[in-house]
């Protein structure tokens, strides 16, 4: 048994993750304890329903589990109502549409190129942008949100829901000012904070909890848990409908899922145990440091980044002054240099979605290895090598020549000295940061 494949797969990712170094905002590495638990005999139970009310016998401690990881979310936040049960971040926010809308209502978010996400409404594709009518806001001339936009789109297409979230957008959203213009259309207010729930717990990050109805977060990104979601209702959104919470809970089951992944739930409640200690405030300060350190040390060295920077813990490496087409090739580049981030679109995006123009960095991961400001220069002199490295392999223009282009350029990036030397040097320092450290 131990001898499968698989037990050698995960040592070499294991291997993998410890030898680099890890920018994807989206991306973290959890506690010795939240691992434990998910591999625990908590995955042997069924349990659909909600504690105390379970269609299947055996229960009575996955309750206890459940209601602990709950209450602790509840005591996090101060908020009167939480469901812990969302699969991750889609099927959550599927579950607060269904719960909010019928098929038809309008849905307003911010676009997908500027930096919001499929969820969100993303047009033809996505069960979002289908089952619902989606209309989509964007950004002003400085790549912030453009509220009169989002106001005058309220306005004209009255929408049932409005989405105040993001994925690769670096400023703090205001949530204030969604709320405002909800209260003038009578729509209710979702706000995703996959993405910055750990800034919002550390004081890094305005919160929505006094203005938004629904909150939904994923919990594996700054929140640091387990890959997972969680389901919020405000006290706003309560006094609106004191049956939200039920309302919510019906829309995960029977609504859109089935028995609940229990070691997850277990996990929620060991991560939120952890949020709550005054180390994770320290961490997300250090998250906050090092991504306003990364920024500036790049635009430093002459690299462009979306709005001039960051308020969050990301920032979107703008590359379309450097050369066509270049964000897949700088990404892929990184990686072959122990370095990886994705590749992804800027909000004046003029290639495509595919083969965008820019990088997407974080700093949650890497604060969690114990990196600091000191890294962060080191890391921004190893991201602009690579961009002078691969400054000339523009995209084709001829979009026939792209595929080939790319897969001619990945042969020639896992054969270059220079990346491959770079590589050693993050391997080198890799060596003192352990994949965990408060
Ligand atoms: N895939 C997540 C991210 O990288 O931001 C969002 O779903």
């Amino acid at each position: 048994m131990s001898q499968d494949i698989v037990f050698t797969l995960i040592k070499k990712e294991e291997k993998r993750q410890k030898e680099m170094i890890g920018l994807i905002p989206s991306e973290n590495t959890v506690s010795p304890e939240v691992s434990k638990v998910l591999s625990s005999c908590l995955s042997n139970k069924y349990s659909e329903g909600f504690p105390h009310h379970r269609y299947y016998e055996g229960n009575q401690i996955i309750d206890q589990i459940e209601d602990l990881a709950r209450d602790r979310i509840k005591e996090l936040f101060k908020v009167p109502y939480v469901n812990v049960q969302p699969y991750s971040g889609s099927p959550a926010n599927t579950a607060i549409y269904f719960a909010l809308m019928q098929p038809g209502d309008t849905l307003l978010g911010l676009k997908l190129t500027k930096g919001g996400h499929l969820t969100h409404g993303h047009p033809k594709v996505t069960m979002s942008g289908r089952f619902y009518n989606p209309v989509q806001y964007g950004l002003d001339a400085k790549d912030r949100v453009d509220f009169a936009e989002v106001r005058k789109l309220a306005l004209e297409h009255k929408p049932k829901v409005i989405v105040a979230g993001n994925t690769a957008y670096p400023f703090e959203l205001d949530f204030k000012k969604f709320r405002e213009i909800a209260d003038e259309v009578g729509a209710w207010l979702v706000a995703d904070i996959s993405h910055v729930t750990g800034l919002v717990i550390g004081g890094e990050h305005m919160s929505p909890v006094p203005y938004a109805d629904v909150i939904m977060s994923t919990t594996h990104k700054t929140f640091r848990g387990p890959r997972g979601a969680m389901i919020l209702v405000t006290d706003k959104g309560m006094e609106r409908n004191p049956k939200l919470g039920n309302k919510i809970d019906s829309a995960i089951i029977p609504g859109n899922q089935g028995g609940p992944h229990n070691a997850t739930t277990a996990a929620i409640a060991i991560a939120a145990e952890e949020a709550s200690r005054p180390e994770f405030q320290g961490y997300i300060k250090q998250v906050r440091k090092n991504a306003d350190t990364l920024s500036k040390a790049l635009q430093a060295k002459g690299l462009d980044l979306v709005g001039g920077g960051t308020e969050t813990h990301l920032m979107l490496l703008d590359l379309s002054k450097v050369g066509y087409g270049l964000g897949k090739q700088v990404a892929f580049a990184m990686d072959a240099a122990g370095i990886y981030a994705n590749a992804n679109t800027v909000p004046s995006e003029v290639v495509s979605p595919f083969y965008p123009s820019g990088v997407r960095i974080g700093t949650p991961l890497v604060t969690s290895r114990g990196m600091k400001e000191k890294e962060m220069e080191m890391i921004a002199s190893w991201i602009a090598k690579v961009v002078e490295i691969v400054k000339e392999e523009e995209l084709p223009k001829d979009k026939t020549k792209r595929a080939s282009f790319i897969l001619e350029f990945e042969k020639r990036a896992l054969k270059n000295k220079e990346l491959k030397a770079i590589r050693k040097e993050v391997k080198a320092l890799t060596k003192t940061f352990p994949l965990f450290t408060w």
